[in-house]
Parts: structure tokens; C-alpha cells; sequence
């Protein structure tokens, strides 16, 4: 049985529209931030000592459970249990991008959005901080533009789960503004994905999500 420590408003809704996708039973543990420092609560450090979000706890019939944190492994441990539903593509080229946007959403993407928005709150130093993180940031959402028009998913001409973990970085960069200029592509990817039933059924099940 798979239970996701969710928290509001955060990367961890990815884990729940996978699950929905793959239509693999689970239930939710949701946690509310703190309404001043947006931290997640202490009860999460009580599931895990980081105390972030996502969280996924995986009981195997024999009651022995293993507790995974860090989204993307977790969206491949999710993957190897649906038997590679909506994993690995077929074809080099595919399989090659499946691969690296999994990772380049966490790795690369995020981080400059990341630091924008927790300088971006610090009186001061912050509208220098944006102003030389914008050009950082700028490359990376022209570089996804470019790969959005030159096919309809991230892989290739299938929807995969590297779709589902590049949707919080690109949601987190619109909400902030970041596309809304010379982005339609990426806009149009955004709103795609958005109305799959599995996206909807998955904010039923997380509560509050601000990005959608
Ligand atoms: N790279 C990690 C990041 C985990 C992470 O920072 N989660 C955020 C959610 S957006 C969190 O729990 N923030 C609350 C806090 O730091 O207290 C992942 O993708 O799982």
C-alpha cells in the first residue's frame, strides 16, 4: 500500500497525478505550510528527518515498508511498479530525453527559480538578486520552448512521466510571470496537461495547489 506525505502547494502534487495516471491505489498524508515562513509543518520531519514534501511510504503485503523521499526517484519507483507504464520510451532518441528531463526539472530548472523566489523575499538584496537570476532563467525557459516545438511531449510523441516532472518547474516559472512573453508553446504544453483527467483527479485528492 503506498502512502504520499503530501504538502500544499508543492512539487509533491506530481507523485499524486502520477498515481492517478497509473491508476496504482494510495492513499494521501496532507500537511498544511506554515502561513508566515511557508515551511512544511514539524509533523513531516516525524515521517522523514529532511521533513519536506513528497514523502512516499511503501508497505509490501508482508508489512515491511520502505520510505522513499526526492520526487524524481520516486516517480521512477512508481514507474517500475506499473511495469514501466509511462517510463523509458521506445526508440534512442526518446529514450535519451525521457532520461534527461526527468532529471534536468530538479537539477536544473528548479534551482534558479528556487533561489529567485527565496531572495526575492529578502528586503534589499532581493531585486538585485532577480535581476541577475532573470538572464539564468531566461535560457532555460527559451530552451524548453524550443524543445516543446519541436515535439508534443518532453520524450518524444508520447506523453511520459519526464511530462509530469517538468509540469512543477514550468507551473512554478508561470506563476511567477516567467511566461508570459514569447512562450505560447510552453503556455499551450501548461493548459494540456492540465486538463488530463488524471492532472483534475489529483488535485481533488492534494487540496490546496496554487500553480494549477
Ligand atoms: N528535490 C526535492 C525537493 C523537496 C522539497 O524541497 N520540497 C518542498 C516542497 S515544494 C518542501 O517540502 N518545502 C517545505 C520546507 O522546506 O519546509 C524533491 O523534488 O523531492
Amino acid at each position: 500500500m503506498i502512502t504520499v506525505h503530501h504538502l500544499e502547494n508543492s512539487r509533491s502534487q506530481r507523485v499524486l497525478w502520477l498515481l492517478e495516471e497509473l491508476g496504482l491505489p494510495y492513499t494521501v498524508k496532507r500537511y498544511e505550510r506554515d502561513p508566515k515562513t511557508m515551511l512544511a509543518p514539524p509533523e513531516l520531519r516525524s515521517v522523514h528527518p529532511l521533513g519536506k514534501s513528497p514523502v512516499l511510504v511503501d508497505r509490501d503485503p508482508s508489512g515491511a515498508s520502505r520510505i522513499l523521499v526526492e520526487t524524481g526517484a520516486i516517480v521512477e519507483h512508481l514507474v517500475d511498479k506499473a511495469d514501466g507504464r509511462l517510463g523509458k520510451p521506445y526508440g534512442d532518441d526518446a529514450a535519451m530525453r525521457y532520461r534527461q528531463f526527468l532529471h534536468y526539472a530538479e537539477g536544473s530548472l528548479m534551482p534558479p527559480l528556487l533561489i529567485n523566489l527565496v531572495l526575492g523575499r529578502i528586503p534589499m538584496v532581493g531585486k538585485t538578486a532577480q535581476k541577475r537570476l532573470q538572464p539564468m532563467i531566461d535560457v532555460h525557459l527559451d530552451f524548453v520552448e524550443r524543445e516543446l516545438g519541436a515535439r508534443p511531449w518532453f520524450a518524444g510523441d508520447t506523453f511520459t512521466a519526464a511530462d509530469i516532472m517538468m509540469s512543477f518547474p514550468l507551473e512554478a516559472a508561470r506563476d511567477r510571470g516567467f511566461l508570459s512573453v514569447g512562450k505560447p508553446i510552453t503556455n499551450i504544453w501548461l493548459d494540456t496537461i492540465q486538463a488530463r483527467p488524471a492532472y483534475q483527479a489529483a488535485l481533488e485528492q492534494g487540496g490546496p495547489y496554487r500553480f494549477a
